[in-house]
């Protein structure tokens, strides 16, 4: 019979961390309170949860770097809110941010979900920080679980 490997979503004994971009903290802020709402709803501890916020979504991929090296956590989130303004900076920001957070998971072998936001308006953040689009903190945070849970399950089988 066909073996099939599909992750649990849950947060019990997940020791699950968040790294938080500060700028557009309107947003971010909503983010990291999706995240941490799912955390808890699935069973999750505060005590196994660690949050740190750094200056911007550049930055995340270096702090996420030094979190995942640690090894400490069995899944990080990265979460961010990149808005198109008038200069290309954007896409900078935005290309940088995705290009080393791939980087690091695949260099550490510690699933990082990228909770970033890529929006070319204020009107597109707000939507999917908590309004007509749901919130993609809260579902970076289920895509967290079920990538722990799977690489635990092809680690010990
Ligand atoms: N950082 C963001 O997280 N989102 C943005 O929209 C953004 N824009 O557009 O400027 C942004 N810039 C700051 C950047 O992430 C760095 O913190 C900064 O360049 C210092 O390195």
């Amino acid at each position: 019979m066909t073996k099939i490997i599909e992750g649990h979503i849950t947060a019990k004994d997940l020791k699950l961390a968040l790294v938080v971009s500060r700028f557009n903290s309107f947003i971010t802020d909503r983010l990291l309170a999706g995240a941490c709402d799912a955390f808890l709803r699935h069973g999750g501890s505060d005590k196994l949860l660690t949050v740190v916020k750094t200056p911007g979504a550049f930055e995340l991929p270096l702090i996420t770097q030094a979190m995942a090296r640690t090894k400490k956590h069995d899944a990080i989130v990265a979460l961010g809110a990149v808005i198109r303004g008038d200069t290309p900076h954007f896409d900078y920001v935005a290309a940088e941010s995705i290009k080393g957070l791939a980087q690091v998971t695949l260099d550490t072998g510690v699933p990082i979900i990228y909770g970033v936001l890529t929006c070319d308006n204020v009107e597109q953040a707000i939507d999917r920080a908590g309004t007509k689009s749901g919130n993609k903190g809260f579902e970076a945070a289920v895509t967290a679980m079920e990538m722990a849970s799977l690489l635990r399950l092809i680690e010990k089988p």
